[in-house]
Formats: C-alpha cells, structure tokens, sequence
C-alpha cells in the first residue's frame, strides 16, 4: 500500500494538478510517471565509482570489473549517499557560523544577537569565556570555535557530550566518535573511491560516523546559530497551504533552505515605503510564504505562512499568482525555471553556490542582506501588474508551531522548574506509550502526504507523541493536525497529557537541520531517568515515510547512530543486499542499539514502530500499555458534563460527580 491511487491527497494540490493536466503544464509528478526508475539503480547494484565501469551486479554478475562484490557495491553507493547529505548540512551550518562572525566582526550590520540566552549556554557548551564579557566577543569566539570543529583532524566534536555517557561510550568503543565535520565527510568519499574500503561493515561505521558528525555537528550548530540570531522560537499560530496566497497582494515565495536570506526579506516586506509603493502598484499590500525548510524556519519564528511542502513547489508557480520566487540552497527543482518562464514569476537564486540556466541571480551578500532583500522585494512589486489569470486554491488551514526543546521544557515546568521530568513520568505511567519523529521529504514515488497522514494519524490514535520537522511538518500542518483541536483523534492518555499542558499531540520542531532537536529531546529524556540511560533504552522510533533526498539518509543514519529504530517508506536503496540489510538491522541493533530499515506500507511501519515502543517499554519494566486505564479526567469530560448542561438534564455536583464517574 502506497497511496490512495490520486497523486497526492492534498486538495489543493489535487486542483493545481488538474489544472496543469488540463492545461498541458509537466510538473514532478508528470515526470515521475514517465520516467520509470531503473530497478538496478534504484535498488543500489549499479557502481559507477570509476570508469571501467558502470558495473551493474545484477542476474549472474555478482562482481564489478574490480571485483567489488554486490554487498561492496550497495554498501559504498549508500555511504557517498550520507556523506553528501552530511556535507550540505554542515555547509548550512558553516554558512550560519560565518554569518554569525560576520555579524560579531560588525561586517553584517543587519544580523544581530536576538537570543542571549541561547548564546550563552552555547558558550558554556564549547568552552567559551562568557563573564564580564561583551555579547559580541562572546559570539566571535563562540563562531570561532564552531568554525575550527569544521577542520577539526583529531579528537571529538564537542557536542557529543550533550549525548548521553553510555552513548559517548558506545561511539568510542566502536571509533566511530567523529572528529571534525569535514574531516568525516572527506573521510568517506576517500575510503568509497575505487580500491578503498571493501568490506560492507567496515564502509557502513565510517557512514555512521559521518553521519554523526552531521547531527551531532554540522546541523546541530547550525539550529543553534540560526536561535542565537534570530531567536529560539516558542508557540505561535499561522496558516499553511496554497490559500495561504493572495490574490489581491504581492505574493513573494522563500524557498530552500538557510534563514540568513529568508529572515531579511520578513524585515524587507514589513518596511513602509516597500507597503506604500506595494500600494501604488495597485495591491493590497505584500504577502510572504515559504516552501520546504526555509518556510519552517520563518515559519516557526516569525509566523510566515507556508505554502506547501516539497512537492507543492511547482503547484505555487501554477497559481500564477507568485510574483517573485527567491531560492537558496537544496530540493530546488530545475524545472522551477521553464515554468516560471510560463507565468509572469520573477525566478530568483540568490546563493553563490547555486545558479539555475535561465534563473535571474541576484548574489545574496552577508554585509547588505537588508538593501539585497529590499530589492527583490521591489522586483515583485514591479511585477505585480504583469500577472495573467489568477487561480489559488482556496485550501488553507491553521497551524501552531515553534517547538524547540526549550519551550517544550517549560511548557512542562514553567519557567521556575522547566524540565523533562513531566513527559518522563507520563510514558513512566503509560499516558503516552512512546514518542515518534515523524520526518523527512516527499517522493512522486508515493501519493504526496498519504503515508505521513496516515501514520502520524495511527500514532497519536495510540498514544505516541508525535514530533516533527521538514516536509513532514508542513503535511501535518496542511491538515490541521498540528492544532490543540485534533484532541478527538488522540488516545485517551496522551489526550490527557496534552490537556494539562497546552501542547498539542504533533508538534512542529522546525526543518531539516533541526532534527537535531528531536536529538536533543531524545538525551535529556535519557538523562532525565525513569527511562534507562540512554536513548537506545527509549520507547521511541524514527520514521520518515516519503524521503527522497540524500540529506535524509544522512539523518537516519544518524539516529540510528544514536540508538533509535529508524524506518524509511517508500523503497530501499540497499534493497539488492541482504547482507547490507541485515547489518543496518540487526548488526546496529547490536552494536549502536539502533537501526535503520526501509519498510514500503505505511501500515507495516505503524505495526513495526508501535512493536518496538512496547519492546522497549518492557525492557524499562514499565507496565504494559493500556488505553482503557487513562481519560478519565479533562476537557473531554467537562465536554460531556457542558453537553449533558445543553441537554436541560439536570446537573447538580452529585450529578457532575456520576457524569465523571468519580
Ligand atoms: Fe565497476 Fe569496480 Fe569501477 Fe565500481 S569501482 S564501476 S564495481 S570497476
Ligand atoms: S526540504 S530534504 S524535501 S524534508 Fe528540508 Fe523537505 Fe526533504 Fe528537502
């Protein structure tokens, strides 16, 4: 089972793809029909790591010219797979680093310390001196610093201590402690190079000790950085979807990945003069939305809107109402360009990294991003006339986000006793049965948002918290699953849970790079005790049901680094090695307690992942999980109690006691 036989089962999509198959326009899921994935690439059997080849180990072949075995073969196509994923998150996070010196330097006058805070218990992590001393020099060494982990030959990363003990002891046991973030990158690209590394174990640690270095390294310093300039975010309520456009306003999109450029051009659009010539234009003001990660980002700090997750991209340009896209780095598609060039839409890249053939760039530069952002925002304005016919869809819902570790610690506690101990104690007593990161991209090779729905849908329904982050978040926004009314869907503890504390049953981490939030909630829970110590020992499993990209990779491989069951939907790419398989599964369960396996049918990861908390739970000794024993308190009793009110039955405290059942 892989979707519901539609191409998505988002409406708004559903409209825009009627449109374009109306209306002759190709988009991703048009191209994904066309163009069948080989099966030999696809399942990780063909090599193409030197030119005698490519060598494709199918049928009777089971050696490449080399000799490189078919378990060789996958085991290496999968670690380059994780090292570049690792690699554009550390350079995300080297890029938010620069900026962040640059802005300590004076030489990025528009980024300033919004959360000193934050910077200061980065200080303490990594060392810095931070009394008596200026907020700025605090930040330039703090840069510094995470700027020397990058290149960093020998010793660990300094975060690995925010792991949990037994964990540290786990990575050093088996060496796979990263020791600088490049260093592991280059690392594995050097030893999966034709006539290194060929013996799938040996290949599969170096990827997980590069993966390491990318969540323990590369992204989590860059989800510190970006709180540290642009404020750790905490609850706030916005919209999410295609209505979320507007046909009377200028409508500019963010899309990509670093907030360095989105967070400027919120600034940008908020600036009177910009609004007033908005205005002279002939719109009603200026409305700005973001797609994939950098719409997380400015999503959960500054309430923009998000217009859809990565499939949607092209769905916005459809509208015909974009009057600008600005993109940075990663999961922009080529196609954006020739179906801008369609629509009246002022394409835009904006990273020196990035150029697209036909895209107008527009250099995004650190020490004027403000003057840089402003002009992009005149270009939609001017832009604005030119629009053709309009058709937004009208779905739109609502969605509460902003969840970092920190709020969630004092949504628990307040500010007086802000800590984990809450959560803790409620899947200690059963409330909730386990928590799941439900993460991750979409894939044309699925129907758009069906497996996250559906499986984010099961878990609450079972009493397991659901986190999430990425593409993944934006479904489960579109639906209006991240609100605190999606209580008549959640198990009765879990409910009970969420009643008493305000947080709703899925809540919304951020992007990609800060899965490395899930990393963090997962170790202090660890830590908290109550349940064992180490994440390994928590009832928690990691999924993302329709990843496509290689940075995905790079993040299972990570949590299963970590000590969590990790399952991935779609298809495998190690699928032509069973012996691969069998060392991601039970080889890591063994050695780093967590593993990491590709499951097609969202149903069998539900089954597998609800299998593995209650494993988990017996293995802590807690009592077995029990619906029937909790929900007998809270909101939906005091609903029952108003309605029995409306009825004109009588309710008298005897009688609200009896209702109760107290
Ligand atoms: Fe073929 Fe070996 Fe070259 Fe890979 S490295 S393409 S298996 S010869
Ligand atoms: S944007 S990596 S499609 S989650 Fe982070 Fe979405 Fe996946 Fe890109």
């Amino acid at each position: 089972m892989s979707g519901n036989g539609y191409k998505s089962i988002d409406p708004a999509a559903q409209e825009m793809l009627r449109i374009a198959e109306e209306e002759g326009y190709e988009t991703v899921f048009s191209r994904a029909e066309e163009i069948k994935p080989c099966p030999i690439g696809r399942d990780g059997a063909c090599c193409k790591h030197c030119f005698m080849g490519p060598c494709r180990l199918v049928g009777k072949t089971t050696r490449g010219v080399c000799g490189a075995t078919l378990d060789t073969v996958v085991a290496r196509n999968l670690a380059r797979a994780i090292a570049a994923g690792a690699a554009s998150h550390g350079d995300h996070g080297r890029d938010m680093a620069l900026t962040l010196l640059a802005a300590a330097e004076g030489e990025a006058p528009d980024y300033q310390v919004k959360d000193l805070q934050k910077l200061l218990e980065v200080a303490d992590i990594l060392g810095v001196p931070y009394r008596d001393r200026d907020e700025k020099e605090i930040a330039r060494d703090v840069a510094l610093k995470i700027l020397a982990e990058f290149g960093q030959q020998k010793g660990e990363l300094t975060y690995l201590k925010r792991a949990p003990l037994r964990r540290q002891e786990i990575w050093r046991k088996l060496g796979i402690a990263p020791r600088g973030i490049d260093r592991e990158v280059v690392d594995l690209l050097h030893r999966t190079h034709i006539g290194n590394d060929q013996d799938a174990e040996h290949l599969l640690l170096g990827a997980m000790r590069c993966a390491l270095a990318d969540g323990w390294g590369g992204s989590m310093f860059s989800t510190d950085i970006t709180d540290i300039l642009f404020g750790s975010p905490a609850p706030l309520k916005t919209r999410a979807n295609l209505g979320a456009l507007k046909e009377d306003e200028v409508n500019i999109i963010v899309h990509g990945h670093e907030p360095l450029f989105s967070e400027m051009m919120v600034l940008a659009v908020n600036d009177p003069e910009l609004i007033e010539y908005a205005r002279s234009k002939g719109a009603k003001g200026i409305n700005l939305a973001g797609i994939c990660c950098t719409a997380n980002e400015t999503l959960m700090r500054q309430g923009i809107p998000t217009v859809g997750n990565f499939l949607s991209q092209e769905l916005a340009l459809l509208t015909g109402a974009v009057d600008l896209m600005a993109v940075d780095v990663q999961c922009i598609m080529q196609a954006l360009v020739p179906l801008a060039e369609q629509f009246h839409t002022k394409f835009v890249t904006t990273s020196p990294k990035v150029r697209i053939k036909g895209a107008i760039h527009v250099e995004f530069d650190e020490s004027r991003a403000l003057e840089i952002a402003k002009e992009l925002v005149k270009m939609a304005i001017d832009n604005f006339p030119n629009r053709g016919k309009v058709r937004i869809p009208k779905h739109v819902s609502e969605v509460v986000a902003g969840f970092s570790h920190e709020y969630i610690t004092y949504a628990l506690g307040g500010y007086y006793r802000a800590s984990f101990r809450p959560l803790n104690d409620a899947v200690i007593q059963g409330r909730i049965r386990g928590v799941a990161g439900v993460v991750g991209c979409n894939n044309p090779r699925s129907t758009q948002d069906y497996a996250h729905e559906y499986i984010v849908r099961e878990l609450i329904k079972n009493d397991v918290l659901v986190v999430q982050t990425g593409c993944g978040a934006i479904a489960s926004a579109k639906y209006g699953m991240m609100l605190p009314e999606m209580m008549e869907e959640v198990g009765p503890g879990l409910r009970e849970i969420c009643e008493a504390t305000g947080l709703p049953p899925v809540l919304h981490m951020g992007s990609c790079v800060d899965n490395t939030r899930i990393l963090t909630v997962a170790s202090q829970m660890a830590t908290e005790g109550g349940l064992g110590e180490d994440i390994a020992d928590l009832p928690a499993v990691g999924i993302a049901p329709e990843w496509m990209s290689e940075k995905a990779l790079a993040i299972g491989t990570y949590f299963a680094a970590s000590g969590v069951y990790v399952l991935f939907g779609v298809g495998s790419p190690i699928k032509a090695s069973e012996e691969v398989q069998r060392i991601m599964s039970e080889g890591w369960e063994r050695t780093v307690g967590g593993k990491l396996e590709f499951v097609e049918d969202p149903e069998e990861i539900v089954r597998r992942a609800l299998e593995h908390i209650d494993k988990k739970r017996a293995a802590l000794g807690l009592e077995e999980y029990n619906p029937a024993k909790f929900g007998k308190s809270g909101d939906r009793l005091m609903l029952q109690f108003l309605k029995a009110l409306e009825e004109g039955k009588e309710v008298s405290l005897y009688s609200a006691k009896s209702l109760l059942g107290a």
